[in-house]
């Protein structure tokens, strides 16, 4: 496929209520969009890198001008989504980046051959179940009525995030109120080594899991970590490839793994890493970015593989955003749809999108 251009395109969209994480309180997205012209066919690709540098290294900034600067260089002239790893691996990390490009060029290319993202991927459902991720909060009973409100409109299974002084206490809670909800907490490498004997005192509360204990690097401590606690340790930050998830899973670091496209550098990596876990019977989930519609659309493809038998943290367009930049993604009887149209199978909604614009640039290419 030839393009003739690539638009990076930055929109500003704000959440319809604060997300408190251990790393930050976002109150709105600033979101890097990759459009793809081709002559056939254009695509979009969503960049999942957050403001500042706090989730992992990567920041919206500077994945732009990595874009700009060292990959839309690198792109060859008949470009497929296949080539670009390739292509690309001169360029140490960025995968949020890269992951970017791979996505609208995957879009377009898929756009052209008349196939889902779906599809494409090996999905085996048509719908799927939803996940939430619910943030911080500043008091238990807020915390209460937000997961109320959640488990009254579908949501298969409940995320808190913690983390030091805001843990057992948050749990125990839901658990008297709620009782045996699929629930589960996600700290985003809050912890150290130390606290194990902390994290075993949830234990009790029969989580399906605890996402990401630990620092980034510390695939050890993760490890003697699952050897202290009953709770399965799932892995999100760590597992930035599908060497990094085989290594893990040889380690005994993690049973369970997070898929983030954008944190592997694209759909390709994830879906070696879905097939990395399946290989050792090790539950794989989707997990999330606060994508806007275009992101939600490649992830819930990836949902619906076969060896994600955990629900994900794909929720509807309304969870996150009053406006959503495509038609909005809704829960119907408690499932998510899959789209099922050629690429994405959505679209932006221009004057929503360009209402939210706050930048376009475009690189005009060879072809
Ligand atoms: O660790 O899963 C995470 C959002 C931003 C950065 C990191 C994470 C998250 C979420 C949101 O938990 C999940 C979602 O998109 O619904
Ligand atoms: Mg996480």
């Amino acid at each position: 496929m030839k393009l003739s251009g690539v638009e990076l395109r930055r929109i500003r969209i704000p959440l319809v209520a604060p997300f408190r994480t251990s790393f930050a309180t976002e109150t709105e997205r600033e979101v890097l969009l990759v459009r793809v012209l081709g002559a056939e066919a254009e695509g979009w690709g969503e960049c999942v890198a957050i403001t500042e540098p706090l989730y992992s290294a990567e920041y919206v900034d500077g994945a732009e001008q990595v874009i700009r600067d060292f990959l839309l260089p690198r792109l060859p002239a008949d470009v497929t989504a296949r080539a670009l790893g390739p292509a690309f691996a001169p360029v140490k990390g960025h995968a949020m980046a890269k992951a970017a490009v791979e996505m609208a060029v995957l879009d377009a290319e898929l756009r052209v051959a008349g196939m889902s993202y779906a599809a494409f991927l090996g999905a085996t459902r048509e719908r799927v179940p939803a996940g939430v991720s619910v943030g911080i909060m500043d008091s238990i009973p807020e915390l209460l009525d937000n997961v109320d409100a959640y488990l009254g409109e579908g949501y298969a299974r409940i995320k808190l995030k913690i983390q030091p002084g805001w843990d057992i206490e948050p749990v125990r809670a839901v658990r008297e109120r709620f009782g045996d909800i699929p629930l589960q907490v996600d700290a985003n490498t809050a912890y150290t080594r130390a606290d194990a004997r902390h994290l075993a005192g949830l234990d009790p509360f029969g989580l399906l899991l605890i996402e990401q204990p630990l620092p980034e690097e510390d695939l050890l401590g993760h490890a003697q970590l699952a050897e202290a606690v009953t709770t399965p340790i799932c892995l999100d930050e760590s597992i930035v490839s599908a060497r990094a998830a085989a290594d893990a899973l040889a380690l005994g670091a993690c049973s369970i793994v997070n898929v983030k496209a954008g944190r592997v550098g694209g759909y390709l990596e994830a879906r070696r890493i879905h097939d990395v876990c399946a290989a050792h019977d090790v539950p794989v989930w989707c997990g999330g970015m606060l994508e806007t519609g275009l992101g939600r659309a490649a992830n819930l493809a990836f949902a619906a593989l076969p060896g994600c038998t955990l629900p994900g943290d794909v929720s509807a367009s309304d969870r996150y955003y009053a406006r959503d930049i495509t038609e909005p993604f809704r829960l119907e009887d408690a499932l998510m749809r899959v789209p099922s149209g050629p690429g994405l199978g959505v679209e932006p909604i221009m004057e929503i999108l360009d209402d939210l614009t706050e930048s376009t640039a475009v690189v005009r290419l060879g072809g």
